[in-house]
């Protein structure tokens, strides 16, 4: 099939194995990336390798067709892949190729607004990008490069050396902010106020439960991470009993390990918490939300954050009819229970109805009551 006018498009290659809820992530993280999707193909790796000869003629027949007609065509392989993959399927398709760290970067980039988030953003890219590089580097000295991919191995090592130089760089302008980051924290821990931490599954709502009890007016949306710096407020929950209120970046399925150091900062504020709230989407099916819960219990255990009282907010009950809510409520509790230490209770919740807010408050002040984490 073929569309005109399209600026940014992208053909989609997705692993065969890959089960329906990922298949529906991968394509909510595509359009979160702004591109249209123009075709979908599915490949079985052989072995160490991608992809079969026949299936790499597929793939620069597919791209032929799209060259033409579309600005910017990106091949997105919803997989992570080898350098040596990755510049066969460059230098045989003539189209640039994003894995699924990249695609995960670019979505960053476009909500990046700090200074810090761009740069931890531009450190991961460049980190990811280098072995990339090599192997571009390594074919240009074999004389495997054709004329298109660039200038050939002088300027491509003279890039690679500019690359290393910046990540050193940013580096240092990094601890900066980090040191700066610290003293605030510090400053904020001073005023003897526990810290409450929102957290969970991208979209699961936690910047709408973060805008509901701080009155702010934080971006919100379907795509995936929307909030990408975290986020502070003091609130009052009851009796002028107050908790600064933290909100995160969301998670995803099996996060690659370079975007967990890339928001290592953003995930320090889920460590330092006294107390955290873990958003889930109770709107979608009961396999999914176990998924999820137990992905968020994964993460929350790669960044040592397990133990800490958890409080589960079951968010878009407005969506879920009654007779299945139970049935969701328990799924989340018991996956709760079993894989994380510290749970403290569920409480149904709609950010968009303002539904559960007084239960959730409530309980959330009591709970940092007996911590003996309040100061009023
Ligand atoms: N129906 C319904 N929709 C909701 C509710 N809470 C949030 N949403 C919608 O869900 C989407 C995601 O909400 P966000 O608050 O941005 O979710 P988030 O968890 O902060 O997302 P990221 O920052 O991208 O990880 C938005 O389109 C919201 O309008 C709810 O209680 N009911
Ligand atoms: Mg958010």
């Amino acid at each position: 099939m073929k569309k005109n006018n399209i600026y940014r498009g992208a053909i989609l290659l997705l692993p065969k194995h890959l089960p329906q809820w990922l298949v529906k992530e991968a394509f909510a993280l595509v359009e979160s990336a702004q591109y249209d999707i123009l075709d979908v193909i599915r490949y079985k790796r052989l072995g160490s390798k991608l992809l079969s000869k026949a299936k790499l003629e597929e793939i620069v027949r597919i791209a032929n067709q799209y060259k033409e007609s579309v600005h910017e065509l990106k091949l997105i392989v919803y997989d992570e892949i080898k350098p040596r993959d990755y510049a066969t399927l460059m230098i045989e398709t003539g189209v640039e190729v994003l894995d699924r760290t990249l695609l995960i970067l670019e979505i960053f980039s476009l909500h990046a607004g700090s200074k810090e988030a761009k740069l931890q953003i531009e450190l991961a890219t460049l980190k990811h990008r280098l072995p990339l590089v090599r192997e571009f580097i390594r074919r240009s000295k074999l004389k495997e490069l054709p004329g298109f991919l660039g200038p050939g191995a002088y300027a491509i090592d003279a890039y690679y050396r500019h690359m290393k130089f910046r990540i050193a760089k940013i580096k240092r302008e990094l601890e900066n902010i980090r040191k700066h980051r610290e003293r605030e924290r510090l400053g904020r821990q001073r005023l003897g106020y526990p810290h409450t931490a929102i957290v969970g599954y991208a979209s699961a709502g936690k910047t709408s439960l973060f805008n509901l009890l701080t009155g702010e007016t934080k971006p919100v949306g379907p795509e995936y991470f929307t909030t990408l710096s975290p986020k502070h407020k003091l609130v009052e929950l009851v009796n002028g009993f107050k908790t600064f209120l933290v909100d995160t970046v969301g998670f995803i399925w099996s996060v690659p390990p370079e975007i967990i150091e890339a928001f290592h900062a953003t995930l320090e504020e889920v460590t330092y918490a006294d107390i955290l709230l873990f958003v889930v989407d109770a709107s979608e099916p009961p396999h999914v939300i176990r998924k999820k819960v137990e992905e968020g219990i994964r993460i929350l255990y790669r960044i040592g954050s397990i133990g800490k009282p958890l409080l589960a907010v079951a968010n878009k009950v407005d969506l879920v009819d009654k007779w299945e809510l139970e049935e969701k409520l328990s799924i989340i509790e018991k996956t709760l229970r079993e894989g994380y230490p510290g749970f403290e209770g569920i409480i149904p919740f709609s950010a968009l109805k303002k539904y559960g807010v007084d239960e959730l408050t409530w309980k959330l002040a009591n709970l940092l009551k007996d911590m003996g984490r309040y100061t009023s």
